[in-house]
């Protein structure tokens, strides 16, 4: 039978640096010789890109903060049935820009969504699938958002205020410190040299449970 793949999340502030240890850790898993799927969130699928194109328009104002936390768990819960869970079963592994931790730090800290009604989603939504690993890429806000500045428009979501991130990074930390097994905190204000390598040690132990 084949071993189930392992799946991995990056997880981080804007700015933090998820897209550049995405292409790094990508190197450095396929050259381990893993069998790699990548994907990102919101997105991943058809339907997934077609609701982020909504969820970022930083032209509609008229989402609701319930509509929005719907819409991520609808790219998820189709991300999970064509893409996730097919690969994981197939011993494939699974490297993710972002999954259901930014809906708990985003929808929860961010715009003060009920945490258990995001629990609720999460259950019925995924099927309660958690990563096997999550790097959380920690920065400060103001230099998260200053590395991301010369990037042209700001999206929807990128248009709110500090207090708005710095709710966002709060969640992110109270979790990884609530679930140590799962976290790796990663100090995202190293050079992304540093930052590639803490990511590779941080996979070790997923080879180890793989032998
Ligand atoms: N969202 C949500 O609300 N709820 C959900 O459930 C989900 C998502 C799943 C899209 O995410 C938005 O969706 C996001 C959360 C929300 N909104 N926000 N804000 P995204 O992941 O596609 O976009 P993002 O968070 O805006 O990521 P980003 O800003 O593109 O940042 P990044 O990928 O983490 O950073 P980067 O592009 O790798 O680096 C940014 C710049 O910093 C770039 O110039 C790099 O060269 C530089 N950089 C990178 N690393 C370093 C280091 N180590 N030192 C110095 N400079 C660096």
């Amino acid at each position: 039978m084949t071993p189930r793949g392992k799946f991995i999340s990056l997880e981080g502030g804007e700015g933090a640096g998820k897209s550049t240890l995405l292409a790094g850790l990508q190197a450095h898993l396929v050259e381990q010789g893993v069998d790699l799927v990548q994907t990102r969130e919101p997105g991943g699928t058809p339907l997934g890109e077609a609701i982020r194109a909504i969820v970022l328009d930083a032209g509609r104002r008229d989402l609701s903060a319930e509509s929005e936390l719907l819409l991520m768990f609808a790219s998820r819960a189709q991300l999970v049935r064509e893409r996730i869970e097919p690969a994981l079963a197939a011993g494939k592994w699974v490297l993710c820009d972002r999954f259901t931790d930014a809906s708990y730090a985003y929808q929860g800290g961010g715009r003060g969504m009920p945490m258990e009604r995001i629990a609720e989603l999460e259950r019925w939504a995924t099927n309660g699938l958690t990563p096997d690993l999550t790097l959380l890429l920690d920065l400060p806000v103001a230099t998260g958002r200053a590395r991301a500045a010369g990037r042209g428009e700001a999206d929807r979501i990128e248009v709110e205020a500090d207090a708005f991130f710095e709710r966002v990074r709060e969640v992110y930390r109270t979790r990884a410190a609530a679930d140590p097994a799962r976290f790796r905190v990663i100090d995202a204000s190293l050079t992304p040299a540093q930052v590639l390598e803490a990511a590779i040690g941080a996979t070790h132990h997923l080879f180890g449970a793989v032998a």
